[in-house]
C-alpha cells in the first residue's frame, strides 16, 4: 500500500541497471511536466503506470537572488504529485548543469532516497567552473551523483526502457533522456517557434549543437520531444512537448538553417544578442556540486561566491 507520503518514502527502491531491450513503440510513459514561469524552466515527472515507478527531471530548487532566499515549494509540488499519484521515485535526473536554477537533485534525494544521476562529461564542466570559482580543492569528479551516464547507456525506470543520448552543445556534458517514445531534449531544440537553445556559455558549442540535433532527430519520427525551456514568444501559453517529425518539418532555427554553417551562423548570431542568464553565477556553484547549496560559515549561514569579470 502506498501511503498519502509515499513519495517520501522510497528509502527501498534500488536503481536497477542494465541494458534492457529498448522497444520504443511499446513504451509509452506518463509524462507531467511542471512549468516554473521565473525560469521558464520545465520539470518533469516520467512514471511508468505499470509499476507506478516514476523519474524526475530537471528539478528546481527555488532562488530568488533579491532577497537570497530558497525555497523547496516547486520540488515540493513534484513529491505532492508523486505522492497522489501513488509513484514512487526511482531516479533523480538532471539533463546537464542548469545556468539559470539551482537544481534540486540533492534535496530531492534527501527526501525520497532515490539516486541522482546526470551525464558523465559532468567532470569537464567542473573542471571548467572550478577554475572560474578559483577552488582549487573542488573534486571535479562526478562524485557528487550517485551515476554518470555515459552516450548509449540504458537503464530502467520501472519497466521503462531508458536511453541515454550525448546530446553536447548548450553545455559540454548535456544529455537526452530517451525514455520508452519520449525524449527528454532538454536545452538542444525547443519547442518549434522558439528554434533551440544558446551554445555560447563557457564550454558551449553551435557546431556540437547542430550535432546533437542531428542525433535526436534520427528518433522515429513519432517520438515524443519534451524540451527544458519556453520562453513563451509573443505572451503564449507555455509549450514543452512536440514531436520528431513536428520538429523536423517546423522548427524555426531548423527550417531557416539546413546546414551545419547555416546553423552555426544563425546560432552565433543571435547569441551574441543575448545577456548572459541572470543566475549563471550563482546557480554553477551549486549545480556543479550536485544541487548543494554552499556549507554554512561558522554563523550557521551560507554565502555564494562571483567572479568579478570572469566570464
Ligand atoms: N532570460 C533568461 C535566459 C536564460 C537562458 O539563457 N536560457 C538558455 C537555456 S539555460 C537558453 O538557451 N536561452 C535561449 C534564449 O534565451 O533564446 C535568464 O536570464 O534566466
Ligand atoms: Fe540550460
Amino acid at each position: 500500500m502506498l501511503s498519502s507520503d509515499a513519495g517520501r518514502e522510497n528509502h527501498s527502491c534500488r536503481p536497477r541497471v542494465g541494458k534492457p531491450k529498448l522497444d520504443l513503440a511499446l513504451a509509452k510513459p506518463q509524462v507531467s511536466g511542471f512549468y516554473d514561469k521565473p525560469t521558464g524552466a520545465i520539470q518533469y515527472v516520467v512514471a511508468d503506470l505499470a509499476t507506478k515507478r516514476c523519474a524526475i527531471i530537471d528539478p528546481i530548487l527555488d532562488f530568488d537572488e533579491r532577497s537570497g532566499a530558497t525555497a523547496t515549494k516547486s520540488a515540493d509540488a513534484l513529491l505532492d504529485f508523486v505522492s497522489e499519484q501513488g509513484l514512487s521515485v526511482e531516479w533523480i535526473l538532471d539533463t546537464h548543469p542548469h545556468a539559470d536554477h539551482f537544481s534540486a537533485a540533492h534535496y530531492l534525494k534527501e527526501q525520497t532516497g532515490a539516486p541522482t544521476g546526470i551525464g558523465d562529461r559532468v567532470v569537464e564542466v567542473q573542471k571548467l567552473w572550478k577554475a572560474i570559482y578559483n577552488w582549487p580543492d573542488f573534486p571535479a569528479d562526478g562524485s557528487q551523483w550517485d551515476r554518470l551516464f555515459a552516450e548509449g547507456e540504458a537503464f530502467l525506470v520501472g519497466t521503462l526502457p531508458v536511453k541515454v543520448l550525448f546530446s553536447p552543445g548548450h553545455t559540454l556534458a548535456s544529455i537526452t533522456y530517451v525514455i520508452g517514445d519520449a525524449a527528454f531534449v532538454h536545452d538542444t531544440l525547443f519547442v518549434p517557434d522558439s528554434g533551440t537553445a544558446r551554445a555560447d556559455f563557457p564550454g558551449g558549442s553551435a557546431a556540437r549543437l547542430w550535432h546533437s540535433i542531428q542525433g535526436i532527430l534520427a528518433l522515429p519520427d513519432e517520438t515524443r520531444v519534451f524540451v527544458g525551456h519556453d520562453y513563451q514568444p509573443g505572451g503564449r501559453e507555455p509549450l514543452w512537448e512536440s514531436t520528431v517529425a513536428v520538429q523536423k518539418a517546423t522548427n524555426i532555427h531548423l527550417v531557416a538553417a539546413r546546414s551545419e554553417a547555416e546553423f552555426v551562423a544563425l546560432r552565433e548570431a543571435r547569441d551574441r544578442t543575448l545577456p548572459m542568464p541572470r543566475l549563471i553565477l550563482h546557480a554553477l556553484q551549486v549545480n556543479m556540486n550536485g544541487g548543494r547549496l554552499p556549507e554554512p560559515e561558522a554563523n550557521g549561514r551560507r554565502y555564494l561566491k562571483f567572479p568579478l569579470d570572469g566570464l
